[in-house]
């Protein structure tokens, strides 16, 4: 009798809290045993020689946005999540963006329509608020939380985007009623329009301008303001992609006053920098994304902020935009002025090996932090934990294999994303996933895509420090 559907055998498996030499036995999608010596399945997968870790989770993708006219992102989801899966991830997080006058339901039916069927890795959407009218807070948003949509998203800049900080405060009072973790892109919105004008007025509208009309004190500043509104409202609150010291201080303080507040770092901030954004002609339009990479320091001050715990979760923000092209970052207006190249870079393919290659392998974190920063963290903190984020009996069987020395070098060819370009090429690496399984089905296996349309949408249980601030009230 065949006991189990798959078997993963003679690896060693990695979780946040251990390291250890067992089997798997997998049925129906999930791990129903973890023991030496299991036998008997239909199929068996040798893991000698590699590890074999939860799946990467992804909890900052965006796909498929609409990024204003003329523009159009590089990814939809059949290719954002094929990438995704070569890059050792079992799970997405992309955004759903609310149009300015639109309902949240209407915008989740549009991306389900582009989502469903499409993907080739679990996803689960977060919401973009632009719109925070009394009723989107006080009828829409409880009801999308019950079924399963734990999470928005905040800007504190862009024209059409940006919401004021009462709008803010309104949507935190609703997150904390109805059960959501608020995200915040916190950057101030006053500061960079002047210093944008400035910089136009001076001729200055080269790409790298982009970099220097964003400096630390316009995202410190909002980061500060952002902890404070959740203050006051006594919530908890997510920074997303925090790029330097002063931030990640900001996020440090405020949790030493014993404020629940997470962070997030991402790839663009360990190995690139303003510089990047200075290359000879238009080439630094492949690096604008915001906050923008900053300098040697900030660098260090995030893997800082990687060892010490400030930062709970490193997240790709994959924002893909193709560089050759009228529809991305060589839209016409963008050479006019870097304030209209689109925005985001891509990263969901590379996020995985430029961790374990720059921080395991180099000797700045172990493997447990590197599982937890970029697997059980997120499924921790968004309510997809323990189904999704860990191996453990029970547990959805999402598992990558590792070959942890596996050499090899960034390059856009070997790259399944939509872009025609990676910000990250010619960076070597040494460790690459080579079997990323969902569900306990083989979706990529040594380089090649072995199922297609795997992925399903997850709902999610109100995220774990929404859930701690309930039980306390
Ligand atoms: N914010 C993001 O989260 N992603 C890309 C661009 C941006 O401003
Ligand atoms: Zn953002
Ligand atoms: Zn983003």
């Amino acid at each position: 009798m065949s006991g189990f559907d798959t078997i993963v055998t003679g690896g060693t498996i990695v979780t946040a809290s251990d390291t250890f030499q067992a089997d798997i036995g997998i049925s129906d999608g999930r791990i129903v045993a973890i023991a030496e010596g299991l036998e008997s399945a239909g199929t068996v997968i040798d893991a000698s020689g590699k590890l074999v870790l939860p799946g990467g989770i992804d909890s900052h993708v965006h796909i498929s946005q609409p990024s204003g006219p003329g523009v159009v992102m590089a990814d939809d989801f059949d290719s954002a999540t094929r990438a995704a899966a070569f890059g050792g991830n079992t799970t997405v997080m992309p955004f759903c963006l609310q149009q300015k006058g639109q309902s949240l339901r209407e915008a989740l039916t549009w991306y389900h329509g582009l989502a469903d069927g499409n993907c080739h890795v679990d996803v689960s959407f977060h919401l973009i608020l632009s719109d925070p009218t009394p009723h989107v807070l006080g009828q829409e948003l409880p009801a999308l939380v019950a079924d399963g949509y734990s999470s928005v998203k905040v800007f504190m800049t862009y024209d059409g985007l940006k919401l004021s900080d009462r709008e803010i405060l309104e949507t935190l009072t609703a997150a904390k009623t109805s059960g959501a973790l608020v995200l915040v892109h916190a950057e101030n919105d006053d500061a960079i329009s002047f210093l944008r004008d400035r910089a136009e007025d001076a001729g200055d509208t080269a790409p790298k301008f982009h970099a220097s009309t964003r400096p630390v004190p316009v995202e410190r500043e909002a980061t500060h303001r952002a902890i404070s509104l959740a203050e006051i409202v006594d919530v908890p609150i997510m920074i997303v992609h925090v790029s330097n010291r002063e931030a990640m201080e900001e996020i440090r303080r405020a949790r030493e006053r014993g404020r629940p507040v997470f962070g997030e770092t991402c790839p663009q901030y360990l190995v690139l920098t303003a510089e990047d954004l200075d290359t000879a002609g238009f080439d630094g339009a492949k690096y604008v994304c915001s906050p923008p990479p900053r300098d040697t320091d900030s660098q260090i001050a995030c893997w800082e902020g990687i060892t010490t715990g400030v930062f709970d979760v490193f997240s790709s923000d994959h924002c893909p935009f193709r560089y050759e092209d009228v529809e991305g970052k060589k839209h016409p207006d963008g050479q006019k002025s870097f304030r209209w190249i689109p925005n985001g870079i891509p990263g969901v393919e590379t996020r995985l090996p430029i961790l374990f290659s720059e921080g395991v392998k180099k000797g700045r974190i172990d493997l447990q932090t590197f599982v937890a920063l970029t697997a059980t963290n997120h499924a921790k903190t968004y309510g997809l934990y323990p189904k999704k984020g860990t191996i453990a009996v029970g547990s959805d069987a999402d598992i990558v294999l590792w070959d942890p020395d596996r050499k090899e070098t960034i390059r856009q060819e070997i790259l399944h994303h939509g872009a025609d370009y990676t910000p990250y090429e010619g960076i070597a690496v040494t460790g690459w996933p080579v079997l990323t399984m969902v569900r306990g089905k083989v979706v990529v296996s040594d380089g090649v895509m072995a199922e297609t349309g795997t992925g399903v949408h997850l709902q999610r249980g109100s995220p774990a420090a929404v859930s701690a601030l309930a039980d306390n009230v």
